[in-house]
């Protein structure tokens, strides 16, 4: 054990879950199901993760919501009705508490309890576990369910701490309402967290200052109501629905649309003549900088759809010279996580938003009464960061998980995450990371990507209980090649563009190794490879 001595009675249990969002809700209903003793410690004082923490105004998912919910439950699908096609924040955590109700989850989930230590016992083979509530836990297998967004990234600007008014972070927004009317209020970043907030803030605000260090492509988000005969559709076969998710690239199976254009055109921007590339956002505005077969497999068309999206700005923004600070320029469009905003553009047109393009100089520090910048001093009344996630390991490399022979898992994972699967790596005997990287994850509807995983765990801890394993960890050589494939399939897209830096490849961290983290490979893909490892009887897995 690591830490303080605590004189504390230890806990036991055949799984521990780490988290308590999606995938710790679904894990402890499944495992609960299987016949295992779980419990999830959850360091917010309410579930829902990600939508739990991101409070801020205009958060809302960019996943229609009758496919950004779970499938496990037939009578849960065919009860809970939502109301908008891409439900806000509020209605996900509605949700899941409605989940956590349903089902009788709430007594095996803590609240208020970070995990602060793991440490593998080889001579038990179990997960002793710390939290920072001076509480142990003893678990056969430990399952983190600690989200791939959900490590808070504040930049570590000088003078940070000394601002005299107040400072926010989207991913940390307070449970209680924040009034920014009448306030000069300074947002840090224009990733979808800060796209998102943009117009919001701007409706309250006296003034919004937004800081921009690279502009954006952000793609009009859908909005409207549900469509009743839609639901109804649904409803009739919720099972067939699923099944279409696991099928599709992307875990999402485009029922009801509102996710853009499927297929791209055959029509390529590069044999295509300015003029007719301008017909084509006549007809759909921003998105068809993006509907065109070589746009986001080639550099140069890329290029050319960049300078139809900045087209777009040029029509949409009143101020020539603002329209030139919100282009997107020098990285690839489809190289960062799609980003979806309403009315963001529109905003800048209002006389309270200024962009304050730190192309054209950076923030310098931090003031007791705003941010200093080369440009020039702002003063203000609130900072907002919206500056991101430590990505897919932040949450991981946080907690002090030790494996065989005391290895951290930071340690092991120095140079980039490896794993076999995205679900367990070696030296970390029964830890199972859910949507881990290395997985699709972050590449595909997380709601598909969190249930498959826990089922696939949940098949395997059976297997090992009815074959009297007691531990499983995978071979060096099948991790080995796994991560290779990761690597290869994500080699020449426009993920590992040399001009891309994105939270995928670990770029928004200073220090942190460039390494491309999620698999590209396509749901269906990965689904098939994890069920055939499973049906091998655990294949490249060593089983004792
Ligand atoms: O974070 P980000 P996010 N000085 O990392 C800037 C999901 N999500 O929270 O681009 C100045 O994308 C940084 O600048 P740059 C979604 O997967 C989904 O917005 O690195 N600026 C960037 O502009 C998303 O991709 C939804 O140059 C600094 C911004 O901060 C992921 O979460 C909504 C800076 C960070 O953007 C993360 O999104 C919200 C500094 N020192 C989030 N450091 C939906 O479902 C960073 N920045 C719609």
């Amino acid at each position: 054990m690591t830490g303080v001595e605590s004189t504390a009675p230890v806990t036991e249990l055949d799984v521990l879950v780490v988290g308590a969002g999606f995938a710790g809700i679904y894990g402890v209903y499944h495992f609960r199901n299987l016949g295992f003793s779980v419990r999830a410690l959850e360091m917010g004082d309410g579930v829902g993760g990600t939508w739990y923490w991101n409070r801020y105004p205009g958060a809302r998912c960019d996943v229609p919501s009758l496919e950004y919910s779970y499938g496990f439950s037939k009578e849960l699908q065919l009860e809970w009705e939502w109301t908008e096609i891409m439900p806000a924040r509020e209605e996900i955590e509605e949700y899941l508490n409605h989940v956590v109700d349903r089902f009788d989850l709430g007594r095996d989930i803590q609240l208020a309890t970070r995990v602060t230590a793991a440490t593998f016992d080889e001579a038990t083979a179990r997960w002793l576990v710390e939290t920072d509530t001076g509480e142990q836990f003893s678990a056969a297998f430990l399952v983190m369910a600690t989200g791939c967004l959900s490590a808070p990234m504040t930049p570590d600007i000088p003078g940070r701490d000394s601002f005299e008014g107040r400072t926010l972070q989207t991913s940390l927004w307070p449970n209680e309402p924040v009034d920014l009317t009448g306030l000069r209020v300074g947002l840090i970043g224009t990733g979808s967290s800060g796209v998102q907030a943009t117009p919001e803030i701007a409706k309250e605000a006296a003034h919004l200052y937004v800081f921009q260090r690279s502009a954006v492509y952000s793609f009009p988000a859908f909005r409207g109501m549900i469509d009743a005969e839609l639901v109804r559709q649904f409803k009739e076969n919720p099972d067939e629905f699923r099944r279409q998710q696991r099928a599709a690239f992307a875990g999402v199976a485009g029922f009801g649309g509102a996710l853009g254009p499927a297929q791209p055109p055959a029509r390529k921007i590069l044999e295509t003549p300015w003029e007719e590339q301008l017909e084509v956002i006549d007809e759909e505005g921003f998105w068809g900088a993006r509907a065109w077969a070589d746009v986001l497999v080639d550099l140069e068309a890329n290029e050319a759809g960049a300078e139809l999206f900045r087209e777009m700005i040029r029509r949409t923004v009143d101020d020539a010279e603002v329209a030139e600070l919100l282009s997107p320029r020098g990285y690839p469009i489809g190289c960062k996580r799609l980003v979806f905003g309403v009315d963001y553009y529109e905003a800048f047109n209002r006389d309270n938003v200024t962009c304050v393009d730190l192309r054209r100089g950076a923030i310098e520090t931090i003031t007791p009464t705003g941010i200093q910048t080369e440009q020039g001093h702002y003063d203000l009344d609130v900072i907002i960061f919206a500056t991101g996630f430590d990505a897919m390991t932040g949450a991981l490399n946080r907690i002090d998980i030790r494996g065989r022979d005391g290895e951290l898992l930071r340690d092991a994972w120095a140079a980039g995450a490896r794993t076999l699967l995205g679900l367990q790596s070696v030296g970390f005997p029964n830890l199972f990371t859910v949507t881990g990287p290395g997985s699709p994850s972050v590449l595909a509807n997380m709601v598909v990507g969190v249930e498959q995983h826990v089922e696939w765990i949940g098949e395997c801890l059976t297997y090992l209980r009815d074959h009297g394993h007691h531990t499983i960890e995978p071979t060096i050589e099948a991790q080995d090649a796994w991560v290779e494939h990761v690597n290869e399939v994500a080699k020449g897209t426009m993920y590992t563009a040399a001009t891309c830096n994105s939270w995928y490849l670990g770029a928004n961290i200073p220090g942190k190794p460039r390494v491309f983290m999620p698999y590209v490979g396509g749901l269906p893909a990965y689904i098939q490879k994890a069920d055939a490892v499973a049906a091998a009887g655990y294949e490249g897995f060593v089983l004792a």
